[in-house]
């Protein structure tokens, strides 16, 4: 196994009960012949100050998780030849540091590209104890600390709540206490009605009393549980607008439920029309989630977090940052961000997420959020990730949730590096793989922030036109002059939902930067870019280079000597990768050039 942790030997035993035993345990097997103490302060909570001192003696202090968190710092410095030079001392951004799977009691994963899931089985919980060790181990050596086991898409029967499972719920998250994980369930909003109450609108006395009933036999059984997660009034799940009321309604009366037992409800807003005629030319599918939320800042209860998806639409390549992360001053906010690689690649294509997501801090202020998470990448096969280098991904994701401040290419160095056993010329190589990878991929997809030229419900391969014409409110409306939505002021008016400041980089496409230009603007293909080039010209050029790259990436990489069996998972999925990728540009050109009739400026082919 090659995920980041694989040169630690010993596998903690399943008599460890807290996270202070495990780091304990992990100090000892890896520091055998070093002496330390450990000195727990229950209020430093996750925190944790490392002390150095004589003949590699060492100490730290922090609460039970932050001994946790401080042991695995210096056990992984260490694997990365980064000796201690002076006192550590840390502390995480957020506290709510949160993975979300989306996977079904039948034991599939919504999204999944790694295989099935690694907790249920046949409609129940079932799960190899080694494997979950592996995972809760995983997870506490980058920090992350809350795991949302189900899918917000909940599966009927919604059994988690229920009598029956909740000892199986416990005895799982009895495996993942020990490393500082508290587990989270989603629930399904009309959950009473199952149970003979006649419905499931939150201001009915014989719904919250259900649900307050439920929370109490839920925290018995498992009294650290995180919370519950909610997807409501979204693609056809259950919500409070059926009963005429409001998402704060809903939300809080949850939230009411939860708090004698210090649970959260984290509450998605994710919600759109996706329903919509692509006739209609009023409705801007980006503008949703602000026309739903903006107006009840202040009205949700204090243990109530709004998780938000960090663009407006869902987890496309290139999205601006949502205006619910920046306008929401007085509400709990949690950025949502995607590791299944659903629009990017499938976790067969190569995307490295963290220069994305430094692009996202760019314009989001640190202390507007107070929680993050991320959609799982994770699964059953053997090397959790499927593509064994998405695990970058999940390994990144995690110390971004500790300190937004990361710096990118030191985070996928330190993975690298601990990883696999490369010279230093070869790990750089591997190390700018991963960061271009992404930029790689957008220019062989939709241009220019556009999105959605996808193959639809599937996610993977190109099909320009395939949600024209559809329900999901996901249009380009590329004709034979122009492409591009009008976002700004005089069109859309989506740009109105942000701050002046921010509104001011992208309304005038003379100053929009040109990633961006096709998300915020709509353009003839003759546009004359900042560089001279013409809009048609840029989109050919961005499709050809996306291709080359994507060559020379192959070439690079399957140099490297990667040891079995990630070497040949890697082989095949780059050559899937490369049949994708010419697919794309040769079919995103053909798309346009039948459609503008403009020539290549270099006389390239373009398939008509
Ligand atoms: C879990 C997109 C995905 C769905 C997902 C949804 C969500 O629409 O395609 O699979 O459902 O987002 O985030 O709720």
């Amino acid at each position: 196994m090659n995920l980041w942790l694989g040169k630690l030997s010993k596998t903690p035993p399943v008599t460890l009960r807290t996270p202070a035993e495990t780091a304990r345990f992990e100090l000892e097997s890896f520091f055998p012949h070093t002496p330390f103490d450990l000195y727990e302060q229950t209020d430093m909570g996750d925190a944790y100050q490392i002390v150095p001192g004589n003949d590699g003696f060492f100490s730290i202090t922090g609460g039970s998780t932050g001994l946790l968190y401080g042991a695995y710092r210096l056990i992984m410095d260490t694997l990365c030849g980064k000796a201690l030079s002076g006192t550590v001392t840390s502390e995480p951004k957020y506290s709510l540091r949160m993975i979300n799977c989306w996977d079904n009691a039948d034991g599939d994963i919504e999204r999944g590209y790694a295989g099935r899931s690694l907790f249920f089985r046949n409609g129940r919980l079932e799960y190899s104890t080694e494997r979950i060790q592996t995972l809760g181990r995983l997870l506490a050596s980058v920090g992350l600390n809350v795991l949302c086991i189900n899918n917000v898409n909940v599966h009927y029967p919604a059994q988690l709540l229920l009598e029956d499972y909740l000892p199986d719920l416990a005895a799982l998250a009895d495996l993942f206490r020990p490393f500082g994980v508290r587990l989270m369930v989603s629930v399904d909003f009309s959950q009473p009605m199952r149970h003979g109450i006649s419905t499931a609108d939150p201001l009915d006395p014989a719904v919250q009393a259900w649900w307050k009933e439920t929370a109490g036999r839920v925290y018995a059984a498992v009294p650290d549980l995180a919370g519950f997660l909610v997807k409501a009034d979204s693609e056809g799940r259950p919500g409070p607008f059926t009963y005429g009321r409001n998402h704060a309604e809903g939300a809080n009366m949850l939230a009411d439920a939860l708090k004698p037992f210090g649970g959260v409800v984290v509450w998605r807003c994710f919600v759109y029309n996706c329903r919509q005629d692509w006739r209609d030319t009023k409705t801007d599918r980006p503008k949703a989630a602000w026309e739903h939320y903006a107006f009840l800042d202040g009205e949700f209860a204090e243990n109530v977090i709004l998780q938000v998806k960090h663009g407006p639409f869902d987890f496309q390549v290139r999205e601006p940052l949502s205006p619910l992360l920046l306008g929401m001053k007085k509400t709990k906010l949690a950025m949502e961000l995607q590791l299944a690689q659903e629009y990017t690649g499938h976790q067969i294509d190569l995307y490295t997420m963290i220069p994305m997501w430094k692009e996202l801090y760019e314009e989001l202020p640190a202390d507007n959020i107070m929680s993050i998470a991320a959609v799982s990448n994770l699964g059953d096969d053997e090397n959790y990730t499927g593509h064994p280098l998405a695990a970058v991904n999940l390994y990144t994701y995690g110390l971004l949730a500790w300190n937004p401040d990361v710096n990118a290419e030191e985070a996928v160095a330190r993975w690298c590096r601990m990883t696999y056993d490369f010279t230093d010329d070869q790990e750089q190589t591997l190390v700018s793989l991963l960061l271009s990878s992404r930029r790689t991929y957008e220019k062989y997809t939709a241009p220019l922030g556009i999105g959605w030229m996808i193959t639809p419900h599937e996610h993977y391969g190109p099909n320009p036109s395939g949600y024209e014409y559809d329900l999901w409110g996901t249009y380009h409306k590329a004709d034979r002059n122009a492409v591009g939505i009008n976002r700004t002021h005089s069109g859309t008016g989506y740009l109105d939902q942000y701050p002046e400041d921010f509104r001011r980089k992208y309304e005038d496409p003379a100053v929009c930067p040109d990633l961006f230009l096709l998300f915020y603007h709509r353009l003839p293909y003759d546009y004359r870019m900042r560089d001279g080039r013409t809009l048609i010209q840029r989109i050919y050029d961005d499709h050809f280079e996306g291709l080359e790259e994507t060559r020379v990436m192959a070439d690079r990489l399957l140099a490297l000597p990667f040891p079995e069996p990630d070497a040949s998972v890697i082989r095949d999925r780059m050559n899937q990768q490369l049949y994708s990728a010419r697919e794309w540009c040769d079919i995103i050109n053909t798309f346009f050039h039948r459609l503008s009739g403009a020539p290549d400026a270099h006389g390239r082919t373009i398939y008509d």
